[in-house]
């Protein structure tokens, strides 16, 4: 389907240095991408489920993709981003029964005022946004190659993946990572977020599955698993293998796709593609904290939403919601509040007054470079947004200070100097001065 529209990037001065993530597996802090001789750095983000506006949860997670994106950019490395629209699933098909709308109709509706909130955000889009019911061939491909490895079975017509047939299986969040769930979270957990470990019959609690069999009054395809509809893991598996092969650098979403979902598409592609030498799957696995409202998660299922929609609806100015997300470190769980997002208006006025003050000529000699340097140490440590946005004030703060001097300093020597900081804050923030 048709991704949105790109912002414009200026182009700064020299290169930033490579960025650094957190692997959620590992917990380590490390180069988020091989080095450039194995080509561009690759990113399979897992994108929306069209059943509802785009919530500032959803942006939140969304922006610190985007600040990745910018810092492989800046470090001069090519990037390639795939990023999925589950646009068949439980949660869409019940909204659209629920509120007796066809779904197609329900989730087109969604997508396109998605598109309209990543380009008001000024997100840069993916290569590919990739529909799950454009994909059934690829899904269908790759379900395929499980069926091939004896990793499948079938369950009164519905396809199941067999966890038993991965070896590896709790790599990104089983004993011994990290996150390090036990049987009883995982079992949990898969209840929580749209598995079946109760239903009867299946060799393993845990299996997800693969391929569904058509039920009356749902969308089915046919395949050569009968007339049904993919799995969802299997979905965002098949997507980005098929676009960034079988090992790419980043897997990134939110906190609570950890479990489940990016483990299953882990394991499904370990089986998918056993036989293929070294590692599997994503190198690094990105999540970003979850935004709350109230005491809550922000979720569609709970409806305790602020939409990015609304807001700017409302009159907000788009830079100051962007502001008001990166103002919070992007694996940090927050809140989303009225007073946060007046203060990034306060910050984005701030910013504005001294970009043109420094465009007349009144910063102080060096400052404007050492800002840049400063921002782009602290977005490649992890995307330390609210390091870079702390560097901005400071520059802000001196420059809106020499103002009150009877006798303003010269005009910088170097005129790009003018508009240094509000290049790189465009660049590499993504906020448009
Ligand atoms: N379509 C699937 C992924 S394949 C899905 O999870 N869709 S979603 O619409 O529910 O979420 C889209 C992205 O936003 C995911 O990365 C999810 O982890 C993230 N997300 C959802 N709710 C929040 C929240 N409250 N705070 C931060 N991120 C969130
Ligand atoms: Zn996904």
């Amino acid at each position: 389907m048709d991704s949105w529209r790109r912002p414009s990037i200026p182009q700064l001065p020299g290169h930033g240095p490579e960025p650094r993530l957190r692997d959620t597996a590992t917990g380590a802090i490390r180069a988020a991408a091989s080095g450039p001789d194995q080509g561009p750095a690759t990113i399979y983000a897992c994108g929306i489920t069209p059943y509802d506006a785009t919530h500032i949860g959803h942006a939140a997670t969304f922006t610190a993709w985007d600040l990745l994106i910018r810092a492989w950019l800046d470090a001069g490395r090519a990037v390639t981003y795939i990023q999925n629209v589950t646009d068949v699933d439980d949660p869409l098909l019940e909204r659209a029964q629920r509120d007796g709308e066809d779904w197609r109709d329900l989730a087109d509706r969604e997508i396109r005022r998605f598109r309209g909130d990543m380009v008001a955000l000024r997100l840069i889009p993916p290569a590919h946004l990739i529909g799950a019911v454009e994909a059934i061939p690829v899904i269908e491909r790759f379900a395929e190659r499980l069926a091939d490895r004896g990793s499948l079975y079938d369950l009164d017509g519905d396809v199941y993946f067999a966890r038993e047939t991965d070896p590896a299986f709790g790599e990104l969040s089983g004993p011994g990572t990290m996150p390090d769930l036990g049987l009883p979270q995982m079992l949990e957990l898969s209840a929580e977020r749209g598995g079946d470990p109760d239903r009867t019959g299946k060799k393993d609690p845990l299996d997800v599955i693969v391929w569904r069999a058509e039920r009356p009054g749902e969308p089915s395809w046919d395949s050569r698993f009968g007339r049904g509809r993919p799995g969802w893991h299997v979905e965002c598996a098949a997507i980005a293998t098929s676009h960034l092969g079988p090992v790419f650098d980043v897997q990134a979403g939110g906190f609570d796709l950890v479990f489940p979902h990016h483990e299953m598409s882990a394991s499904h592609t370990r089986v998918a593609f056993a036989g293929h030498p070294g590692h599997k799957f994503a190198r690094l696995y990105a999540h970003a904290g979850m935004v709350g409202l109230g005491g809550e998660k922000m979720s569609k299922s709970l409806g305790n939403l602020v939409f990015v929609s609304r807001l700017i609806g409302d009159g907000e100015d788009p830079m100051a919601v962007r502001l008001a997300l990166l103002a919070h470190h992007y694996r940090e769980d927050w809140e989303w509040t009225a007073g946060g997002l007046s203060e990034a208006g306060d910050r984005l006025a701030r910013w504005r007054s001294a970009a043109s003050a420094a465009q007349d000529g009144l910063a102080p000699h060096g400052t404007a470079r050492a800002t840049l340097a400063q921002m782009r140490e602290r977005l490649a440590d992890d995307l330390d947004a609210p390091g870079a946005l702390a560097a901005v004030d400071q520059w802000a703060t001196e420059i809106l200070a020499e103002r009150t001097w009877d006798d303003p300093p010269s005009p910088p020597a170097d005129r790009a100097e003018g508009h240094l900081v509000r290049d790189a804050v465009d660049a590499l923030l993504g906020v448009a001065l």
